[in-house]
Parts: structure tokens; C-alpha cells; sequence
């Protein structure tokens, strides 16, 4: 029975092995196989990872040309708007074209097309005319200025405080009017007249107002100062409501008159004034009011135009400005310092 016993269990030894060894080359089998596969993954991956690589750089490269392209037409487009813009300002220029005239409108192919408007630089406040006479306590100017900004949305506090760091700004001294500001810790007035508009956005109280869009399309200071006055026939809407007993019905009264019947302003059909008289009549003013008002409104005085030219190509704009003054009857010249391109 032991010797049965023995050979059984060296039989189920030689079993075990071979059972073994099988199931270590089956193991083996296994793990090449899995290997193969972990290979052919890695592979799958690799080219996948190319691919999406290779599709990243081409999408890239037409993406950069893409953007070229279009930098490039947006350049082309720009250099042309701007020629047009300079071609309205270069017509302005010439000495027999008015403002209205149609030659003040053009194109040059589709999508291409200049205008330009003249205006009188006198429908606006000259700031050092009005600073000047305000520091010489003339109250009716005072007025005026104070009804425009009120117009404009500032509040009386500020108002007030405006005016007097202008007055500051510009008067010898430096001693501080009631809301004004002289020379502090970073802030020093010059003491003497505005030498370009820009300056006002420096002024103590301004800087909200000069933050805005066109804060100085009804300001200059390239009027003839002397004269000081505010020329209705080219004033915009909230100067001509800041001048004395003006009205809203009485204000677009003048200006549907002053439009002409096409009821667009700068046209050929624009209505002529040919006297002060004539003009304060239009704007209403009673004839005894009209000696009162005469020393603030002016008509056909200063000779100083500004004319803003705008040209188009395609969804591009640039628009020049700059201010002319005739000279005689045949020239006009250029105020020098005036040109911009904005
Ligand atoms: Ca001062
Ligand atoms: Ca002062």
C-alpha cells in the first residue's frame, strides 16, 4: 500500500509539473500576446497623437493665413479711407468750393466715398474769449456757459466748479476763486490763455466732461478772440438753447429755416442770412431784446472754418480735420497746428 501511495503521489507530482509547465508557457504565450498588443496600442496611439498633431498645425496654418489676409485687407481698406478723407479735405481747400457745395461728396468705385463739411468755427465758444470775459465779470457770458453745461448733464456744484478752475487756469494770479484751484501738490495752473483745446481735459472739475465722446465739438480757441461772439448760423442745437430767452420751439424753428427744404444741414438749399438783424429776427428776437443780445451773437465775423472730411472704404472710416481761414477772396490757408487725422 505505501509503495501504491508513493507512486501515486510521484505521479501526481509529474502532473502538477507538467501541468505547470503548461501553464507557464501558457503564461508566457499570454504575456507576449498581451505584449503585441500593448505594442500595437502604443502604435494606434502614436499615429492618432501625429494625426491630431498634424491636424492642429495645418488648422493653425490656415488660421495664420486666414488672419494675414485679413490684416491685409483691413490695411488696404485703411490706406484707402484715409486718402479719401485727405481727397474731401484737399477740395475743402480750394478757395471757390463753399460749405453745401456738391463737391464736398464723392466716390471712387463701390464701397468707396468721401464727405466733407464746412462749418464756421464761430457757432462755438471760443474758451479764452469767454474765460477772458468772465474774469472781467461779464455776466451774460457767465450765463450762457453755465446754461450749455447744465444742457450737457453737469450739475450746478460742478458747474460752478468748472468755471472757476477754467478762470483759475487761465487768470494771472494765484489766489483761488470760491470752487476754483491754483497751483497744489501735482496741479499748477500756467497762468495764461489756453495754447491748444487739449489742455482743458488738465483743468481741475473737467475731467468727466472732456472724457466724453466730441466733449469739444462747441468749444475752440481759433476764433479771432477779440470778437468773442457766437454766430447762430453755425451753431449746434445746445449752444443756440444756451443763448438768452432761447427756447426749444423757437431753436428748431431757426433750424428748420436755417436747414433749407431738404431739412439736412450743409446742403446747397441751406437757407442765406444776410444780416445780423435778419438772424435775430429768425431766432425770434423781438426788436427792442435784439441791441441786448448784440454784443454775444455775431454773424459772418471771423472768417475761421473747420471742415471735417470723412472717407469710407468698405466697413473702414477715417475722417480728417482742420481748420481754414480765407485769407482774401482767392486763397484760404490752413490754420497751422489744425490738421488731424483721427
Ligand atoms: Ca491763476
Ligand atoms: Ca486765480
Amino acid at each position: 500500500m505505501g509503495a501504491l501511495r508513493k507512486l501515486k503521489s510521484s505521479v501526481a507530482a509529474v502532473y502538477d509539473r507538467r501541468n505547470e509547465s503548461v501553464l507557464s508557457s501558457s503564461a508566457v504565450i499570454d504575456r507576449r500576446y498581451r505584449k503585441r498588443r500593448s505594442t500595437r496600442g502604443a502604435a494606434l496611439m502614436l499615429s492618432l497623437w501625429a494625426l491630431f498633431l498634424l491636424s492642429a498645425m495645418v488648422i493653425s496654418w490656415a488660421l495664420d493665413i486666414d488672419t494675414r489676409l485679413t490684416l491685409s485687407g483691413h490695411a488696404t481698406r485703411s490706406l484707402e479711407a484715409e486718402a479719401l478723407a485727405c481727397s474731401g479735405a484737399e477740395i475743402a481747400l480750394h478757395p471757390a468750393v463753399k460749405a453745401g457745395s456738391v463737391l464736398l461728396h464723392g466716390s471712387f468705385g463701390p464701397g468707396k466715398t468721401f464727405r466733407t463739411r464746412i462749418t464756421g468755427e464761430a457757432g462755438r465758444f471760443n474758451l479764452n474769449g469767454f474765460a477772458t470775459a468772465l474774469i472781467q465779470g461779464d455776466q451774460q457770458r457767465l450765463e450762457v456757459l453755465k446754461k450749455y453745461l447744465e444742457l450737457k448733464g453737469v450739475e450746478l456744484d460742478e458747474r460752478d466748479r468748472m468755471i472757476d478752475c477754467l478762470l483759475d487756469w487761465v487768470d494771472a494770479d494765484n489766489v483761488e476763486r470760491l470752487n476754483g484751484a491754483e497751483e497744489g501738490p501735482g496741479y499748477k495752473p500756467p497762468n495764461r490763455l489756453l495754447q491748444r483745446i487739449e489742455e482743458v481735459k488738465r483743468i481741475k472739475g473737467w475731467e468727466e466732461f472732456t472724457s466724453k465722446e466730441d466733449w469739444d465739438a462747441d468749444f475752440t480757441i481759433n476764433t479771432q478772440q477779440s470778437l468773442n461772439k457766437i454766430d447762430p448760423t453755425w451753431a449746434s442745437r445746445d449752444v443756440l438753447l444756451s443763448l438768452p430767452g432761447m427756447t426749444e420751439p423757437l431753436v428748431d424753428q431757426f433750424l428748420t429755416l436755417r436747414r433749407g427744404p431738404d431739412g439736412i444741414e450743409g446742403t446747397e438749399d441751406d437757407a442765406v442770412f444776410h444780416s445780423l438783424t435778419e438772424v435775430l429776427t429768425a431766432l425770434g428776437y423781438p426788436q427792442p431784446v435784439q441791441n441786448q443780445v448784440a454784443g454775444l451773437i455775431g454773424f459772418n465775423e471771423d472768417p475761421t472754418m473747420r471742415v471735417i472730411s470723412e472717407g469710407k472704404s468698405g466697413d473702414v472710416t477715417r475722417i480728417v480735420r482742420m481748420l481754414i481761414r480765407k485769407a482774401g477772396t482767392n486763397s484760404i490757408q490752413l490754420v497751422p497746428g489744425t490738421w488731424k487725422e483721427l
